[in-house]
């Protein structure tokens, strides 16, 4: 399904992301779900997959984790069925994310789906993150609450909630309605009748996971063995003082790794492109060799991406699930960093080249992308 979002971007960017939530009525038109519940609740049963349950009844908070058995104990209210990375591991639904690429890939990260009975829902909580909410089937009423300092309490030991907080958007959603809501802005979604929520959720690293995976990459190349030394030194008065010039030197030795353009380029693209969730990882058995992925692409077949792999540029070079793509072909990798299928007509001359091709079936013959049947 191509998923039109009726929306104008600029005027988004600049009048609300990362700045003030808002309500974007009918942003799908006719919007038709991409799962249904009997599917997603049978997603919560596999092991691979990260769900929970959160129910609530007479105040009372309860949080289990799948995979799930059965759902035969839950009543007809107060209940949530909540399933992350949707799309690495239901293709149709992967299609919602597409229609959010105006904001950039690296930002993105994965398509939570909820299913909710009447009165369902994980209760009054803010997150570190833009999220974009759809409303599938079903109504349910969203309230979000200023920004402000706010007291988190833990009802359950998994389930971090905040007190209750005075609405500015307070409004019963309907298909195809979405709700943007961006990091820090307490939010609370109650159901009124069974529903869908399908949550687009961003990411944004901190500088303490950044500095701890540049510390692995250093470590990984053995970078950084220059030793601090001072040929210069000359007596003191004071033997136990770090002086101010020493740890501008030290800071400096720190500062140089971080500071160099080819190491940092390519750690943060090794980095930022492992996703956060499991891939559906199904290498082809047996294995295509190079001339039969070249056969199939010249005789019109595309290549289509597995759902969550993360394909980004940094530069010159892509990189794909933590690795660079090694290869002169920049216009060629460029492409399948751009599209989500590829045509052999976006691969141009470098189909021609053996070690491309032999780079694309590593690609192919590691899962990452496959060809449609
Ligand atoms: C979120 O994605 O931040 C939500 O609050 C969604 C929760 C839900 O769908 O119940």
């Amino acid at each position: 399904m191509d998923y039109q979002l009726d929306l104008d971007w600029n005027d988004f960017l600049q009048r609300y992301w990362q700045k003030r939530p808002v309500v974007l009525k009918r942003g799908f038109k006719n919007f038709v779900d991409p799962i249904s519940p009997d599917e997603l609740a049978g997603l919560a049963m596999e092991n691979e997959v990260d769900s929970r349950l959160v129910s609530n009844h007479d105040g009372k908070w309860n949080v289990s984790h799948g995979p799930f058995e059965s759902y035969d104990h839950l009543g007809e209210t107060g209940w949530s069925v909540l399933v992350q990375a949707v799309d690495h591991w239901h293709e149709p639904s992967s299609h919602l994310m597409t229609p959010f690429r105006h904001i950039p890939d690296w930002r993105m990260d994965d398509l939570m789906i909820s299913f909710s009975v009447p009165g369902g829902g994980v209760g009054p909580h803010l997150d570190q993150y833009d999220v974009f909410i759809i409303q599938g089937t079903g109504r349910r009423r969203w309230r979000v609450g200023e920004k402000v300092a706010m007291k988190q309490h833990c009802p359950h030991p998994d389930l971090l909630q905040v007190e209750p907080f005075d609405a500015i958007i307070d409004e019963e959603l309907e298909p195809g309605d979405i709700v943007y809501i961006p990091p820090g802005f307490p939010h609370d979604g109650y159901s009124l009748e069974n529903s869908l929520n399908y949550s687009v959720g961003f990411r944004a690293p901190n500088a303490r996971e950044m500095v701890s995976g540049f510390a692995d990459y250093v470590l990984s190349r053995e970078l950084g063995s220059h030793r601090y030394s001072d040929p210069e030194l000359v007596e003191r008065e004071h033997p136990a003082e770090v002086q101010p010039a020493e740890l501008d030197k030290l800071r400096g030795m720190m500062l140089d790794l971080i500071g160099n353009p080819t190491h940092f380029n390519n750690w943060f693209g090794e980095f930022i492109s492992q996703s956060r969730h499991e891939l559906d990882l199904a290498p082809p058995e047996p294995p295509y060799q190079a001339g039969e992925i070249y056969e199939l692409l010249e005789s019109g077949e595309t290549l289509e991406r597995l759902g969550g792999l993360r394909v980004l540029r940094v530069g010159d070079t892509c990189y794909v699930n933590g690795e660079a793509m090694t290869t002169k072909h920049i216009g060629a990798v460029d492409a399948i960093a751009r599209h989500k299928t590829v045509t052999k007509e976006m691969l141009g001359d470098a189909l021609d080249d053996p070690s491309f091709l032999a780079l694309l079936s590593a690609l192919v013959n590691s899962g990452y992308w496959y060809f449609n049947d």
